[in-house]
């Protein structure tokens, strides 16, 4: 193996929240799906995540992307996530960010211009976008299927018992409404939250073995993020989240995933209809749209289809060196 790796990594951001686009030194992959290549990038490639993605050369809400070749000629391309977290199946700020770098950019060569098909581990994505001269000034992504995974559990946590339901969105959310124990996001710091948040996965996880497994894909499982919500703070936005996610990070976006599983969670309890819009606000005030297309089902479970619509920007380029001659080549994370 070669002792010494670079990267061309063109870097953005998404309301708020990182994308480093991995635009040159990303691994071949195999496999028939998106799926089957983030097996095989799990089991020889981590390390370029880890290297990219934690300190020196990351930090602790790092969130990346490499493109790749379509597996079925229909569509334009695929996508891997690459995250603090892991190899998610499905990031919605990942994939605004990643449309909007790849076309200003000149990476992404959609067939009919203003849509993508992208190929996501989670399934495929339907994207428009638009553009003013060069910027892209505003991605929509059709996210996969969305559901309410479970409602009105319990868990002990540092606040006391709280109630949470479990909601699918690409990834599982533990989603925590006001409650006795927990009244808004607003009551509390970012570190609290976080420190909050590494108490709660795990003991729900613990609490509640086996239960959250996608229907379709028994490798997407478990709750790995915590959407705590509350009270808007601008007027025009319908609620506001922090997610937790990775070790230490809650987003600086409103999180297309969450907003995915937020939007099928109030759709199960009735309080958003299937065409309604739903305006989603992040920790830092920065804001998602969101939309349900539609009905979905999902294994047992009845969903919805979700669209997000959101914005990005490029701020930087940015040449990496992984050198295994180097101290910390696979980086390294402060918790
Ligand atoms: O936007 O889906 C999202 C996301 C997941 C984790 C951070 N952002």
């Amino acid at each position: 193996m070669k002792r010494r790796h670079i990267f061309k990594c063109i870097d953005g951001h998404t309301a708020g929240n990182p994308v480093r686009l991995i635009a040159e030194g990303g691994p071949v992959l195999e496999g028939d799906s998106m799926k089957e290549r983030r097996q095989h990038f799990l089991r020889e490639f981590d390390w370029i995540r880890k290297g990219l993605m934690f300190e020196p050369r990351g930090h602790d809400q790092m969130s990346g992307s490499i493109l790749y070749p379509p597996t079925n000629p229909e569509n334009d391309l695929g996508i891997l996530f690459i995250e603090t977290s892991g190899c998610l199946p499905m990031c919605g700020h990942g994939t605004i960010g990643t449309i909007t770098i790849g076309i200003e950019e000149g990476l992404i060569h959609p067939r009919i211009p203003g849509e993508v098909r992208l190929e996501t581990p989670a399934g495929l994505v339907k994207i428009k976008y638009g553009q003013k001269g060069k910027k892209v000034t505003w991605v929509a992504l059709t996210n996969v299927p969305s559901f309410l995974a479970a409602r009105d559990l319990e868990v002990d946590s540092p606040l006391g018992k709280l109630q949470f339901d479990v909601g699918y969105g690409g990834n599982y959310y533990a989603i925590i409404d006001s409650q006795a124990n927990f009244r808004d996001l607003a009551d509390y710091s970012a570190s609290e939250l976080i420190r909050m948040s590494q108490h709660l996965r795990p003991a729900i996880n613990a609490k509640y073995p086996d239960q959250f497994i996608h229907p379709e894909d028994s490798k997407i499982r478990d709750v790995s993020h915590v959407l705590w919500t509350g009270l808007p703070l601008s007027e025009a936005a319908t609620s506001r989240n922090a997610v937790f996610y990775g070790d230490k990070a809650i987003d600086r976006s409103p999180c297309g995933t969450g907003t995915s599983a937020r939007m099928a969670q109030w759709v199960a309890r009735g309080r958003l209809q299937v065409g309604s819009s739903f305006t989603h606000e992040s920790y830092i005030g920065s804001t998602f749209e969101g939309q349900v297309l539609g009905p979905a089902r999902i294994g047992d479970f009845e969903g919805i289809i979700p669209e997000v619509r959101g914005s990005a920007w490029v701020y930087g380029y940015n040449t990496l060196i992984i050198d295994q001659d180097h101290p910390y080549p696979k980086g390294f994370q402060v918790v």
